[in-house]
């Protein structure tokens, strides 16, 4: 169900069960786990893609069908555990989205943290159509992108944006032409597969936090993560490079970004 493999620094993680439009049972949440944990072990940064026509139609709604309350508790918070992983580790993932981007495929996007669109891709919140409610942590995370307003609409209307909507909305960072997405996304991971290790831990891990923060307490944090990053004998060779016209410059920005 899971597709793996290591293109330099870079851990291409490929959802896998296209005849199913992707939905993820229960085994396959536990094979996404499993895959996230190897690319930690073996990669710099992640791109999570979709095999087949479609990104991902959310959770598997056959499998749900059966489960007790208890058992759906359980189920969604297996879906938090995983995501949380995704989001919270030391890789920086993108996110190569085509065709659907449903429910808890979008849910999974969002515990990313840099989305690539092709022009194909097509988002939606079905839950409420289907009697259930967002369970991937799509109430935490895809609300923040979005906002709630935005959240609510597609949820009580079954609304569906397209990708150029997504990219205002925030929901994804850039929109490639169709087919495009995933060579879009593994490039752009194998730039931060090249950033400092502690760069891009920091950035990961303390810039959701600090949004979660007092204004006072987010710029007391800055401060130590300042000064520590720009302490590591990374930084310092880093700094050293520059000074010593050994790294490059920054760039104007190209006219696809
Ligand atoms: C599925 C699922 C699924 C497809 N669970 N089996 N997600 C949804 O409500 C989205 C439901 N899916 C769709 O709306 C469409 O399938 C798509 C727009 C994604 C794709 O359409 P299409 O025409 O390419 O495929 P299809 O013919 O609809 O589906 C092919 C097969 O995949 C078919 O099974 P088959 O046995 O008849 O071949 C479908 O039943 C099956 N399939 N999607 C199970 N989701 C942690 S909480 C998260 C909550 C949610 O994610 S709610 C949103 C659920």
């Amino acid at each position: 169900m899971v597709t793996y493999e290591l293109r330099g620094d870079v851990a291409l993680i490929g959802l896998n069960r296209p005849e199913k439009r992707n939905a993820i049972s229960d085994r396959f949440v536990g094979q996404i786990e499993q895959a996230v944990l190897r690319a930690r072990a073996e990669a710099k940064a992640g791109v999570i893609h979709g095999h087949g026509n479609h990104f991902c139609a959310g959770l598997d709604l056959a499998e749900h069908v059966q489960k007790t309350p208890l058992e759906g508790v359980e189920g969604s918070g297996k879906w938090h555990d995983v995501f949380t992983l995704l989001e919270f580790g030391s890789l920086p993932w993108f996110c190569a989205l085509h065709g659907a981007v449903v429910g808890g495929g979008l849910e999974l996007a969002s515990a990313a943290h840099v989305r690539v669109a092709d022009e194909s891709a097509f988002f939606a919140l079905p839950e409420g159509t289907r009697g259930i409610f967002v369970g991937g942590g799509g109430s935490v995370r895809t609300a923040r992108l979005m906002g709630v307003a935005r959240m609510t609409d597609m949820m009580l209307t079954g609304r569906s944006v397209d990708a150029e909507t997504a990219e205002r909305w925030n929901l994804v960072q850039y929109v490639v032409p169709e087919g495009q997405a995933l060579e879009t996304a593994v490039e752009l991971a194998t730039k931060a597969a090249a950033n400092a290790a502690f760069s891009n831990y920091a950035v990961i891990n303390a810039l959701p936090r600090i949004q979660a923060m007092s204004r006072d307490d987010g710029l007391f944090v800055e401060s130590f993560i300042s000064s520590f990053s720009a302490t590591t004998p990374e930084a310092e060779e880093r700094l050293r490079a520059f000074l010593e016209k050994r790294a490059g410059k920054v760039t104007a920005p190209s006219r696809r970004a």
